[in-house]
């Protein structure tokens, strides 16, 4: 599929979030790329500013264009391909024979395409033979992902095309802020508004939450951690005040009696003294839900926590009193984040997980794809560590000792990130596959140089599992190889006992053999059908055209019926802060993308958000003798991050909002803990105690706020990358 020449305009989509808005990529006289809206479901053309602007950083000067070896001094020097694989896979090798396969470790994205995830986790396991994958994706979608399969029996963001949403008259969005996270499909939410039906769950006035003004909607406004209370409240008045769908509950689900006993002790005015939601809000929210068409989302906010699963689980609970799920007068789902977020959990990269969304440890799926692999069953590795885990094993004795990195920044994205940089750095080896020298780029023995979107084929699956092709719309710059390539030429250096291709249409094929009869199956779909179709929704058995709709029929359990899953509260999470009395919760801003590294680089983008804001309440600034504009040292008992001042009401006087996008002493993530919720592994992103205090100058040494500041070396402890440690590997 890969051809050199230029076509005169390219359909893809954005190289950012999973709504995967179409675009047209058109060269200029410059023979740069312009960007426009294209039409498609998902965004009928629209767009929003980091689209917009995405294919600046594909001319950047930060671009890398050469692998780089970390020298003894500490700064790098560029080196040629065929030295940089040859030193990875010494590497992995020496790794391996000294410590055994499970000390070289794999950390994978959301943001890959479907391709490149597949060849990821196919590379861990038999090319290196290693259980210790992971992926970014566990800090994003683990959580609902986890309740799903528990509840529905599949893990599909939205099981239906996000145009359905268009008809509703009730959208319950419970921690999304789809405004600033995916501005193109605040359209979908226009029914809803107009109907006076948009019911947004954020303790802060969102954006999304502001969409619900003038009679368009609803605000709640919960205390932050306490969604699980709000949803066991909505579900106690659906019970009993008469809002069952007994219909569907009867035919559909399983643990109806349970549930119901679970709800008792929930009565609206309780649930308001824990939340601070009116019960008259409560009561007004579980009626309108009962009547019309009725759904409910959720996103980040309510499952990036410890109790996440159990949280996600009482909003399908929630969902399924309703009878919503499966249903054509509504449903559930929850919004994927990142550009592959949904594909990047199908196929492997997950610690658990074999291609097809498959249990590691079922027999049956691992005989199933050792055959498409070609090598024995018994060779697999069983599950390894989930990513949080996995992380604060670097380094350490058993852990992993030698990394590679494709498509993450964990060192400004991951929680506790003193201690994920310190892991870094006690490894014997880290490679780190980017095309910008991210933070995490900055502490590796060796970068690689990679391609960005448009100049890569491949496939990527969106929000609404929908898997559409990303097309190659001129060649990478010279001296950038593509990641296929670089895991197959590590494959053959480490004598793997599979093949691995590096064109992508081939790893589609195999990856779609791979998926079969499993439950993301892909199985029926291949480029041609992609090319005609625009895009395919999975479950796609060979000779289907697709399941825009899941579950209309049965759910993903063996009996086809869904599970009512009773859950309750868990105690307080324990918090050593000393003085500690804010509560800090970490989220987006619009301009910039995750950790920052490709959007801090785009001229429009960092100049309107430079430096990190902290928003706080003027009630709570006033007492700490805050003013806007003034920078704030943000302190928690993992670490300080500092921000600039936003005083803005907002927030609740009892929480303060930062951003995650920034580098250096501006990283939330120095305020955050190593926490996670025991089903998922997913980390407590959004609630930790914080206290806040004034501070004169913000701390340049680290590079806060400064746009380039990843591109500075990182005075890592050189001693442990002499060179004969590298070449004895
Ligand atoms: N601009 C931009 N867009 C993005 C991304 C990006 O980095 N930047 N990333 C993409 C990715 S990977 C993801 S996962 C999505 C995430 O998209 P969202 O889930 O919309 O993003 P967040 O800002 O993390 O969280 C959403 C809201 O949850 C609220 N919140 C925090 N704590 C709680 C709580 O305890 N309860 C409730 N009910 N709400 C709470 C926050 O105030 C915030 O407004 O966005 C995608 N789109
Ligand atoms: N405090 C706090 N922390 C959070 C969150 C939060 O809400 N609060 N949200 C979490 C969530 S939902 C997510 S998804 C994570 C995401 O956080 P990260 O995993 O750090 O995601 P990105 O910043 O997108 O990092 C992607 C990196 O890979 C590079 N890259 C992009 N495409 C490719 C590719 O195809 N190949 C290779 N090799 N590299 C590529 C980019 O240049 C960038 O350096 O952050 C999590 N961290
Ligand atoms: S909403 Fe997401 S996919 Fe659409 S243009 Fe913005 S970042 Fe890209
Ligand atoms: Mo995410």
């Amino acid at each position: 599929m890969t051809t050199a020449a230029r076509p005169v305009a390219t359909a893809t989509h954005c190289p950012y979030c999973a709504l995967q808005c179409a675009m047209t990529l058109t060269p200029d006289a410059q023979d740069r790329l312009e960007v426009t809206g294209r039409d498609f479901p998902t965004n009928r053309g629209g767009l929003c500013r980091k689209g917009w602007t995405a294919a600046e950083l594909l001319n950047s000067a930060e671009r890398l264009h050469t692998p780089l070896r970390r020298r003894s001094d500490g700064s790098f020097t560029e080196i040629t391909w065929d030295e940089a694989l040859d030193r990875t896979a010494a590497a992995i090798a020496g790794t391996r024979r000294d410590h055994g396969a499970d000390a070289v470790g794999v950390f994978g994205s959301g943001g890959l395409t479907n391709e490149k995830a597949y060849q990821l986790g196919k590379f861990a396991r038999v090319g290196i033979g290693t259980s210790r994958i992971d992926y970014n994706g566990r800090f994003c979608m683990s959580s609902a992902a986890a309740a799903g399969r528990r509840s529905l029996g599949i893990d599909r963001g939205l099981p239906f095309p996000v145009s359905d949403l268009d008809e509703a008259d009730t959208v319950l969005l419970l921690g999304s802020n789809v405004a600033d996270t995916m501005p193109p499909f605040v359209q979908h939410l226009s029914g809803a508004r107009a109907r006076g039906g948009l019911i947004v769950v954020d303790p802060r006035r969102s954006a999304t939450a502001n969409l619900t003004r003038d009679g368009q909607g609803l605000h709640l406004q919960p205390a932050p951690g306490t969604d699980m209370v709000l949803l066991l409240g909505l579900a106690h008045v659906v019970v009993h005040e008469g809002l069952v769908d007994e219909e569907f509950v009867g035919t559909r689900t399983e643990g109806y009696r349970a549930l119901v006993r679970s709800l008792a002790a929930w009565w609206p005015h309780r649930v308001q003294a824990l939340t601070g939601v009116p019960a008259a809000l409560l009561r007004t929210t579980a009626h309108r839900l009962a009547q019309g068409r009725a759904y409910i989302l959720t996103g980040r906010g309510v499952e990036q926590h410890t109790d996440g699963t159990d949280t996600a689980a009482a909003a399908i609970n929630l969902a399924l009193l309703l009878g919503l799920p499966g249903s054509r007068h509504g449903g559930y789902g929850t919004l994927t984040g990142q550009g592959n977020g949904q594909g990047g959990r199908e196929h492997g990269q997950k610690s658990d997980q074999l291609p097809g969304y498959r249990a590691i440890t079922d027999p049956a799926a691992r005989a199933h794809v050792a055959g498409v692999w070609g090598v024995a069953e018994t060779s697999l590795p069983g599950p390894g560590l989930p990513a949080v885990e996995l992380l604060a094993s670097l380094g350490r004795p058993g852990g992993v000792r030698c990394l590679l990195v494709h498509g993450s920044n964990p060192a400004v994205s991951a929680p506790d990130v003193t201690a994920v940089v310190e892991g870094l750095r006690r490894l014997d080896f880290l490679v780190v596959a980017d095309f910008v020298m991210s933070e995490t780029a900055a502490e590796a023995d060796l970068v690689l140089p990679v391609p960005q979107w448009a100049e890569e084929e491949g496939t990527m699956t969106t929000l609404e599992g929908r898997v559409v092709r990303r097309r190659r719309a001129g060649p990478p710059p010279e001296g950038v190889r593509d990641e296929l390539w670089i895991l197959a030429e590590l494959a053959a250096r480490l004598d793997s006992p599979a093949s691995f291709d590096d064109d992508a249409e081939t790893v589609f094929d195999e990856l779609a053999r791979a998926s079969a009869g499993g439950p993301a199956e892909y199985a029926g779909i291949d480029y041609r059908l992609l090319e005609e179709t625009g895009g395919v929704h999975w479950p796609c058995p060979p000779g289907s055209s697709g399941t825009p709709r899941l579950f209309l029929e049965s759910f993903g359990h063996p009996d086809g019926r869904a599970r009512f899953v009773p859950v309750r509260p868990a105690a307080p999470l324990p918090d050593t802060a000393p003085d500690a009395d804010l509560t800090l919760v970490t989220g987006r801003l619009l301009e910039h993308y995750q950790s920052g590294a490709q959007t801090r680089r785009v001229t429009e983008l960092a100049r309107t958000r430079p430096e990190s804001r902290l928003e706080i309440h003027p009630a709570t600034a006033d007492r700490l003798g805050l003013a806007d504009g003034q920078w704030a040292e943000v302190e928690a008992a993992a670490g300080t991050a500092r921000a600039r001042v936003q005083v803005s009401a907002d927030v609740r006087p009892d929480t303060v909002f930062l951003p995650f996008h920034f580098g250096g002493s501006e990283r939330a993530n120095l305020a955050t803990r190593q926490l996670t919720d025991p089903v998922s592994g997913m980390p407590e992103f959004k609630t930790t105690r914080v206290r806040i205090r004034p501070v004169l100058e913000p701390d340049r040494r680290t590079g806060g706020g400064e746009v380039h500041a990843a591109s500075a070396p990182t005075g890592r402890a050189t001693d442990r990358h002499a060179e004969e440690e590298v070449t004895n590997a």
